[in-house]
């Protein structure tokens, strides 16, 4: 990924055009290496701009805006970008923040992308007694995300107070400043290595596109469609493999049983061999040496598995 985003950084002035699409993703985080990655794989060839804020799209018109993802939901709410992809927790404490402004459906939501995935989660010291949900009342909570802990404890029916931090969460109990925390979890090591464990369940989250509520010019409608079943595609194809395999014809049902995911298999006839055929299958799950074995088997031969590029449903 680095080399190829460096190999496509040219220098030079980045035109910023109305006619084209700009999406805002995260400049450097968790998000960005995937962000830039999803793009690339939907065909999009960029160079960078000198200020390295702004990447120009060389071969379609779309523009991606480089900042921090907090930022992201208001420069689409506020149509600067068109485009933004951010996690849907840093979107749903906008959402809710701008709800209490009285302010409603400040993005579309288009869909959910295939990584970030995280969750938040209330956690508390090992070496304390609570259990469940209801322990949590009279405790403060310490987060940075104020207003989806205040909203699930409404919806819990919990009195809990919430302390706001601006980062180190995990270590809030053992300073004394809260019995609790809300906080995002991926692997769970970070808890551990605080010697805090998971309580309850907030939000899953992971990484979303979302668009402005602002009209679309109509081309730019147009590429943001034909981006997004590309998006579907790329989606569609990170687990795929394209199976190939010589089976007896008696055998078929077995063998169609044993395709993980697949929907229609192509029967061809072998020349010259009326009772094999060739299979040929889109498997939408990954294959393991399992499969090829009960495959054989079942009787197939010569089988191969190969992996899927692109896929346009
Ligand atoms: O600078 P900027 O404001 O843009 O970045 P940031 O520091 O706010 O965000 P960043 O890059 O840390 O995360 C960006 C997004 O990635 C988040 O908003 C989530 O949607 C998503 N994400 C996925 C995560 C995690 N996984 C994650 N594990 N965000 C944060 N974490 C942190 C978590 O806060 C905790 O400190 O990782 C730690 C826990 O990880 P584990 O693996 O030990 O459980
Ligand atoms: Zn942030």
């Amino acid at each position: 990924m680095a080399a190829m985003r460096s190999r496509r950084c040219a220098p030079g002035t980045v035109r910023v055009d109305k006619q084209r699409l700009k999406v805002a993703i995260q400049k450097s985080g968790r998000l960005t290496d995937h962000s830039l990655d999803l793009l690339v794989r939907c065909g999009l060839k960029y160079s960078r701009g000198k200020d390295q804020l702004l990447c120009f799209g060389e071969n379609m018109p779309l523009d991606i805006l480089l900042v921090r993802d907090d930022d992201i939901p208001d420069l689409v709410r506020e149509d600067v970008c068109d485009l933004g992809i951010v996690g849907r927790n840093v979107l749903e404490e906008k959402r809710l923040a701008l709800r209490a402004q009285g302010l409603a459906a400040p993005f579309i939501e288009l869909q959910s992308l295939d990584y970030g995935r995280c969750r938040m989660v209330i956690a508390v010291p090992e070496d304390t007694s609570y259990q469940t949900a209801a322990d949590l009342n009279g405790l403060r909570i310490a987060t940075t995300y104020p207003q989806i802990l205040s909203q699930w404890l409404i919806t819990q029916r919990i009195s809990a107070q919430v302390v706001i931090l601006s980062g180190a969460v995990e270590i809030a109990p053992r300073l004394g400043r809260a019995e609790a925390i809300c906080d995002l979890v991926a692997t769970g090591n970070t808890l551990s290595a605080n010697r805090l464990r998971e309580l309850e369940t907030v939000l899953h989250s992971e990484a979303v596109l979302i668009q402005t509520p602002a009209p679309l010019l109509a081309d730019k409608l147009a590429w943001l469609n034909r981006i997004r079943l590309r998006i579907d595609g790329v989606q569609q194809v990170k687990e795929s493999k394209y199976i190939m395999l010589h089976a007896p014809r008696s055998a078929l049902a077995d063998i169609r049983r044993l395709l993980p995911g697949s929907e229609s298999p192509t029967i061809i006839p072998l020349e010259g061999h009326p009772e094999r055929v060739a299979v040929h299958a889109v498997c939408r799950e990954n294959v393991f040496w399992e499969t090829l074995e009960s495959l054989k088997a079942a009787g197939a031969s010569a089988v191969l598995v190969l992996p899927v590029e692109k896929m346009l449903a």
